[in-house]
């Protein structure tokens, strides 16, 4: 049999695939030689095998497999010039390395290494020529047009984004910073995104706050983190990745840029003594006695905790204990993982709350809120909660204190798409609408968007009312919608399962329903489509919902785009993504089945948030 080459072997390797993930690495083959069929797959990291549980294969255009699936009764067929990303589940997230051997039946045994020591293979340039320039802004146009793009929900001009960080009010302005990466729509090479609003509704994007630098702790990230405030003078705490370290930064001149201080890293990294897995997100607020901060991580074999530092200088930080920590074994009354990232202790009436997200590799991630007291430098947590019941889509989630002495919540809304299909589109990632946080006198947790969010109304609503039955109908006349906000109150009738269907038309089995199960007191959130494939997905949520007074239940729908908002009695919060065929517009179809129940419903066209 033939043997190939290592240095023609090596050509298969896409430059600048190799991308850092949360739990692993992830890098693209192309093969331009010959199709092979490959009836088993190994990859080495630095030396050390992966296992094959850990090895995920996907063929572009096709669903991701695990390698233990490759063998030679069922053999992964490899054609030419077929993108193929392979996705390792291992703590070496960065590997210098890696060692690929595949047994083909066509040529043998192909085994080659790469050696991104150099960074000759992977280095990503500024952009410096006019042709990439012109390339990013001929992206930015596409992404503008593109009817998945939300218009009156934040987002970068093009590319990636996820967490919202550094949320803070400051002389006159509200100032968000968001992980992006400003080259490419996939996650890495993370920089500060900025931006500011007077209002939480209306933004105005600013240029790159704080950008990785070599040969400094951030040098490849710089991850999510918070603002502090003492007597207007700001600070910010970020994470400095590789290795995962507290650093800090000052606003620049007009807080145009961020400056990074001098002694960075403040924390270099986990508590020797602690087994952790991920150590970052810091927050910082003042107590009577000095400084405190928690920081994100998981402790192995056990699950997510918040430890808690103390200073009296902003510099040098002690560490005391985990505030909290969970049982990744457990799932009651909430699975909470094996990472917890982005916490958040904050006052909130009489009680405190401990915001963060739940890590678990291969789950659907997904925000938490404790609430309970907090004594001594100690949480002691009473209850616990989805902050928003669409897993999968909403994350990362930070609070802050806006110009009105509200406590509001900004989330990152996520991708329900491959990272090959967000390429191609040129963005990925968008924020949640600004979110109130208050308790109620039981001591329940109430979500709802800011009322500023009627600023981005085009024009008046536009109102309908009547009578749902089994008969699925048009209930908005055909209006066509696809940025629009929808108010919806339903009076269910005894037994009924009512709601909302927004589609193409009555037929269309691509569609979003939005449902409520009177008897059982459940609100359900489904996409559904004709064809599903790894980018369009079905889904289904559910959430239990009270009807407020009189027994009418109130929602608001915010369609945007492919993002989708909903609000049900100001108690709970669910996000979706939807991706309907481009050339078709939704209307809006009403169904009652059981009973009949009446409903009134009012539309707004939304106008974009953007100033510019
Ligand atoms: N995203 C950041 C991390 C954080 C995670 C990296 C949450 O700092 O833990 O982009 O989405």
């Amino acid at each position: 049999m033939p043997s190939v080459p290592e240095f023609l072997l090596r050509k298969l390797y896409v430059p600048g695939s190799l991308s850092s993930l949360q739990d692993g690495f992830s890098f693209i083959l192309n093969d331009t030689l010959v199709a092979v069929t490959i009836s088993g797959f190994t990859i080495s990291a630095d030396g050390a095998a992966l296992a094959a549980e850990n090895l995920f294969l996907q063929i572009e255009g096709s669903k991701e497999i695990n390698s233990n699936q490759v063998s030679e009764e069922q053999p992964l067929q490899l054609s030419l010039n077929v993108p193929l990303t392979i996705r390792a589940v291992t703590q070496n997230i960065k590997p210098k390395i890696l060692t690929i051997e595949a047994n083909s039946k066509e040529i043998g045994l192909l085994r080659f290494s790469l050696d991104f020591r150099s960074r000759g293979l992977d280095w990503v340039k500024p952009f410096k020529k006019i042709s990439e320039i012109g390339r990013e802004w001929s992206k930015r146009s596409r992404v503008k047009k593109d009817p998945h793009h939300p218009i009156y929900h934040f987002t970068p001009p093009a590319n990636w984004m996820n967490d919202p960080n550094g949320l803070v009010y400051w002389q006159g302005q509200h100032h968000l910073f968001y992980q992006h990466n400003p080259q490419e729509a996939v996650w890495g090479n993370i920089h500060w995104g900025h931006a500011v609003s007077p209002d939480l509704v209306h933004w105005k994007r600013l240029p790159i706050a704080l950008t990785p630098s070599e040969g400094k702790p951030d040098q490849d990230g710089c991850w999510s983190g918070s603002a502090f405030m003492e007597d207007d003078t700001l600070r910010f705490f970020y994470t400095g990745v590789f290795p995962e370290s507290v650093c800090a930064a000052f606003p620049g001149k007009g807080m145009k840029k961020l400056e990074r201080a001098a002694h960075n890293p403040i924390i270099p990294g986990a508590p020797s003594g602690l087994k952790v897995e991920g150590f970052r997100d810091p927050v910082v607020w003042k107590e009577a006695d000095g400084y405190y901060m928690t920081v994100g991580c998981g402790i192995a074999e056990k699950g997510g905790a918040v430890l808690l530092f103390r200073s009296g200088d902003l510099q040098t930080w002690e560490y005391l204990y985990p505030i909290l920590s969970g049982d990744s074994r457990q799932t009651k009354p909430l699975f909470t993982g094996s990472i917890w990232e982005c916490p958040q202790l904050f006052r909130i009436g009489s009680l405190y709350m401990l915001i963060l997200s739940v890590y678990h590799v291969s789950k659907l991630m997904y925000s938490i809120a404790y609430l309970g007291e907090y004594r001594d430098h100690r949480f002691h947590a009473k209850s616990v909660q989805k902050i928003d019941h669409g897993e999968g889509a909403y994350y990362a989630p930070q609070s802050f204190i806006d110009h009105k002495g509200r406590r509001v919540l900004f989330g990152w809304v996520m991708e329900g798409r491959s990272e090959t299909v967000c390429q191609r589109a040129g963005w990925a990632g968008a924020l949640s609408l600004p979110r109130i946080l208050t308790i109620d006198q039981k001591g329940h947790l109430h979500i709802e968007p800011v009322p500023e969010i009627d600023l981005l109304h085009q024009g008046e609503a536009i109102s309908f009312e009547g009578i749902l039955s089994e008969q699925f109908s048009p209930i908005a006349g055909m209006m066509p919608i696809r940025n629009h906000e929808i108010d919806l109150e339903l009076s269910p009738g005894k037994d009924s399962l009512s709601g909302i269907r927004l589609a193409a038309d009555e037929v269309s089995d691509e569609f979003v329903e939005i449902s409520y199960d009177q008897k059982r007191s459940i609100l359900t959130v489904e996409t559904h489509y004709g064809v599903c494939d790894a980018d369009r997905q079905n889904a289904r949520r559910e959430v239990a919902v009270e009807p407020g007074p009189e027994g009418k239940l109130n929602l608001k729908v915010f369609l945007d785009g492919s993002v989708i908002e909903i609000y049900a009695e100001k108690a709970a919060a669910l996000t979706i993504r939807f991706y309907p065929d481009h050339r078709k517009k939704l209307i809006t179809f009403g169904f009652s089945k059981g009973q009949v129940s009446a409903y009134s419903l009012k539309i707004w066209r939304m106008r974009s948030c953007f100033h510019e």
